[in-house]
């Protein structure tokens, strides 16, 4: 039966409402198509996404070539399941292996089954090569963590909207400061049964806290020496987002194909990636890691029905290839490092903006109001109507991440429609 057409965003809005379960509150915007940087609106408004889905669509919307990828896959052979070989999986792992340089790759769907996967791998390492006490293993996390939304991810959640009533919550997670070298430490040294510790690089749905510089480094030190997995939790963080590979990557300027000759690469026991690794075409994700980790998990031990389809294949390599070629790690660093120039410009001046922090194409601002004020909404309802998309994190932080397709003609004409806006909220 064929759907009806939409005639309006009001008729679509008032679809959703009376027929979708209400766990998100969206801006009241409603989109049908993508190109690019650009959405429109059903009633043909055209608009920056300045979100790109939170930094799933870093190669832009619809990007041609892992469309192509999509549908030809998709025309051919779209799932086997893995009771079966198929013929591109194989090849997509050893182009992501090498691509990312870990020995292994455990594909899956989405970021949160990828996080999951990865506390499988590092307690079951814990058990089977470190010795720890079965069902004694530990996890470190941080504090205002996000990896997702299971029941055994918001276990170690501090966002009581994320966790409450839940319950019960799965146990075996330490939680510490972020950017606490000290606090891992003392962590660590408090209890023998430490597996991992699974930290974001840079702390998105916190309001993109970037850390200092050395916090990684140091966390991997604190890792290695005490014989802890360090974790890396890099589904919003990598793929070019904040203008290298990886975030871990610092200032290590390999575009892909990792040749990780640089210092500034605190390379994780295990990588863990999702969203762009589709481009946001198609649900995408993985975890790497080297042979002394990833040979705990032994046939029938993991998996998922779509885990390492034909179809996420032939999509996360066009993705991933999207990325080399285009030179999107370039273009992030470079167009970061305008935003936050131009933007601190601006902020000397503002009465209205603390802050503008982030690296490469992920940043925030942090609004000059209470948390728990509707200043920030109200802020990128005004700038849906001036024509670019965002939408506030916590209370009072608004994340600005454009796909990092975007050029510095466009980037310059974004700000100006940022700058433009905030200046309706000058007191
Ligand atoms: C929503 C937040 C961002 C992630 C990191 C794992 C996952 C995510 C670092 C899980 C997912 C998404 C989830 C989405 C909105 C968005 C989000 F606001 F929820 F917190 F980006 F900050 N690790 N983040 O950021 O991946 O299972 O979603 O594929 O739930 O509303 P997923």
């Amino acid at each position: 039966m064929p759907l009806p057409k939409i005639n309006s965003s009001e008729e679509a809005i008032k679809l959703e409402d009376q027929h979708g379960a209400h766990n998100y509150y969206p801006l009241p915007v409603v989109l049908s198509r993508g190109e690019g940087v650009h959405v429109w609106d059903v009633e043909g408004k055209k608009y920056y996404d300045f979100l790109s889905a939170y930094s799933a669509v870093n190669q832009g919307h619809c990007h041609p070539k892992i469309v192509n990828a999509l549908h030809e896959q998709a025309s051919k052979l779209a799932l086997t399941s893995r009771a079966f070989h198929n013929d591109i999986l194989g090849a997509y792992e050893k182009y992501a292996t090498e691509y990312f340089g870990f020995d292994k790759l455990l594909p899956m769907n989405t970021g949160a089954e990828a996080v999951e996967t990865a506390i499988k791998i590092a307690r079951k390492w814990a058990y089977e090569k470190k010795g720890v006490k079965e069902t004694e293993a530990n996890i470190i996390v941080c504090e205002n963590n996000f990896h997702g939304r299971t029941t055994t991810i918001i276990s170690f959640s501090n966002d009581e909207g994320a966790r409450k009533n839940f319950g019960p919550y799965t146990p075996g997670f330490i939680k510490i400061p972020y950017d606490d070298p000290e606090a891992l430490e003392a962590a660590i040294q408090n209890n023998q049964n430490i597996a991992g510790f699974l930290v974001e690089p840079i702390q998105g749905e916190a309001g993109v806290y970037t850390p200092s510089d050395d916090f990684m480094s140091k966390a991997k030190e604190i890792c290695n020496k005490n014989n802890v997995l360090f974790m890396a939790d890099e589904i919003q963080t990598g793929i070019a987002r904040t203008g290298g590979l990886l975030a871990v990557c610092g200032n290590c300027t390999c575009t892909g194909h990792c040749e990780r000759q640089e210092e500034t690469y605190t390379r994780p026991d295990i990588l863990i990636l999702g969203k762009a690794l589709s481009g946001g075409n198609y649900p995408v994700s993985a975890v790497l890691a080297d042979d002394e980790v990833m040979e705990v998990i032994q046939p029938g031990q993991h998996g998922s029905t779509f885990g390492g389809n034909p179809v996420a294949a032939a999509v996360a390599v066009a993705a991933l290839d999207v990325v080399k070629d285009e030179h999107l790690i370039q273009n992030a660093r470079k167009l970061g490092n305008l935003f936050r120039r131009l933007l601190d410009d601006y902020i000397k001046e503002s009465s209205i903006v603390n802050l503008v922090r982030g690296r490469g194409l992920l940043n925030a601002i942090v609004i000059n109001d209470s948390s728990e004020s509707t200043t920030a909404w109200d802020i990128c309802m005004a700038l849906k109507e001036n024509g670019l998309l965002a939408k506030p994190t916590h209370g009072n932080i608004i994340r600005f991440a454009p796909p990092l397709v975007m050029n510095e003609e466009q980037l310059r004409d974004c700000v100006a429609i940022i700058v433009k806006t905030l200046k309706q909220f000058e007191k």
